[in-house]
């Protein structure tokens, strides 16, 4: 087992860092470290072999709360040029995903009443996996993708799409270009930002009077409840709820009229805003999950200073299981090169002389090395050829869609390992 080398943050350019000194959302100084990772890797900066013996860039990770408005947050934040250089995460990977995207289009088509044709734009578009789904349902589409490599992939596929990062400067060029606008929508990109209020202020100036933006985004009670510590990464800034998110709403004109818990990516949350200026029947689901939160604890301090006892007694059992199978001679691949599994094999000092390689269906990943670990990132292919005794499954959140890909390795009696929310091993006589 690796042990948890000393890193030393390595020569980073300062201005690529910013401290978080005050609460993002409510600007108070009212805010208490509750869990450190030490210097982290950027989780999702796969290494080509010429980069393996360059000196890595690696951060502080820590957890921040904020006692007066309940937001998670980290203690600094990663210039966005560094963190999403070379950024290799496609969505279209997972046909959950894919699933999901499609769920997302026809709920708001009915939701929202939106109208036939309607102007959608998508921040952070990705590979087009979300706004593909709008277009093939009659809608025109925008998408807004600040890695070149993800816009030129839309662009391609015959979709406008702005390569920027979102904020006041792409809000004014699309109404220039398309007039007012009424849909925005965001999956997983809220927590990536740093100033929310520019961002919001710039969604509010692009939507049409009865506009709607929708975002989703992880969901704290689900990152507590199920212990997805490894979810913390430098690209995620916040770690919300739906109170401090009321906060922010509202102070950029915008009032939350529904609110939807999902399952996709471990646990989010799906809010559906109006603008404040517009009437709008708001639905008790609204009022149910503040509720939710004040009644579970979660806007106290006291919860997330349990927290980690409850990582490091995980980190440990992790470690136990795996050396106790090298000491068996067992061979160890894992599945998915995911940001969250560099997070859980960087933090518990798992590298490769435990891990043989990473199986990732991402081409773009494919013949890279882990940041940090440098372990091998290689198609599925080399499973079939080398049958790992034991399979650990890092995207956790994809477990049923991984285990149905490999559902000949898993009846000819192959072992997963699954490490969230419980380190769990899976095989034919003990099922999911
Ligand atoms: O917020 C973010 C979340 C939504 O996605 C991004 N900032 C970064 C990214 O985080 P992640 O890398 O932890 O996400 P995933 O979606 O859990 O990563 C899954 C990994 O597993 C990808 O590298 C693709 C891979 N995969 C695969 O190889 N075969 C996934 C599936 C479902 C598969 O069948
Ligand atoms: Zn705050």
């Amino acid at each position: 087992m690796a042990s948890k080398s000393v890193q030393t943050l390595s020569s980073v350019d300062p201005s690529s860092v910013k401290p978080q000194e005050s609460c993002r959302v409510c600007k108070a100084k009212n805010l208490v470290t509750y869990f450190d990772f030490g210097l982290m890797p950027l989780a999702n900066r796969n290494l080509s072999l010429s980069q393996l013996d360059l000196k890595e860039p690696v951060f502080p990770l820590q957890l921040l709360f904020c006692k007066t408005c309940g937001l998670s947050q980290l203690s600094l934040v990663v210039a966005p040029e560094v963190l999403y250089q070379g950024y290799t995460y496609h969505s279209s990977v997972s046909q959950t995903f894919q699933q999901h995207c499609r769920e997302i289009v026809s709920t708001l088509k009915q939701h929202l009443d939106l109208k036939p044709k309607g102007l959608v734009v998508e921040i952070a578009s990705n590979d087009g996996c979300l706004l593909s789904k709008f277009a093939e349902s009659g809608f025109q589409v925008i998408g807004v993708e600040p890695a070149k490599e993800l816009a030129s992939l839309t662009q391609a596929q015959g979709f406008t799409t702005f390569c920027q990062f979102w904020g006041p400067g792409v809000a004014v060029e699309i109404q220039r270009q398309f007039g007012k606008v009424d849909l925005v929508i965001g999956t997983n990109v809220m927590a990536h930002v740093d100033d929310l209020d520019e961002f919001l202020g710039a969604v509010n100036s692009i939507l049409g009077p009865e506009g709607h933006l929708v975002f989703e985004v992880p969901y704290m009670a689900n990152y507590i409840e199920q212990l997805e510590f490894d979810t913390t990464y430098h690209e995620h800034l916040s770690y919300f709820l739906l109170s401090p998110l009321k906060r922010v709403l509202e102070a950029n004109g915008f009032c939350i009229i529904d609110v939807q818990r999902l399952k996709i990516h471990g646990g989010s949350i799906r809010v559906i805003c109006g603008k404040k200026s517009a009437a709008h029947a708001v639905s008790a689901s609204v009022e149910a999950l503040l509720t939710f939160e004040r009644d579970m604890g979660l806007l106290e301090e006291d919860i997330y200073l349990k927290f980690a006892a409850r990582i490091h007694h995980l980190r440990d059992r992790l470690r136990l299981l795996l050396s106790s199978l090298k000491q068996k001679s067992k061979h160890i691949a894992a599945y998915g090169a995911s940001a969250k599994g560099n997070i859980l094999l960087n933090y518990c000092g798992i590298g490769k002389e435990t891990i043989d390689y990473i199986i990732d269906d991402t081409p773009q990943k494919q013949g890279k090395f882990q940041s940090g670990t440098h372990i091998p990132i290689v198609d599925s292919s080399r499973m079939l050829k080398e049958r790992p005794d034991y399979l650990l499954i890092l995207a956790w959140n994809f477990t049923e869609e991984l285990m149905n890909k490999t559902a000949k390795y898993y009846q000819t009696g192959g072992n997963y390992i699954v490490p969230i929310p419980e380190v769990k091993v899976l095989n034919s006589s003990s099922p999911l």
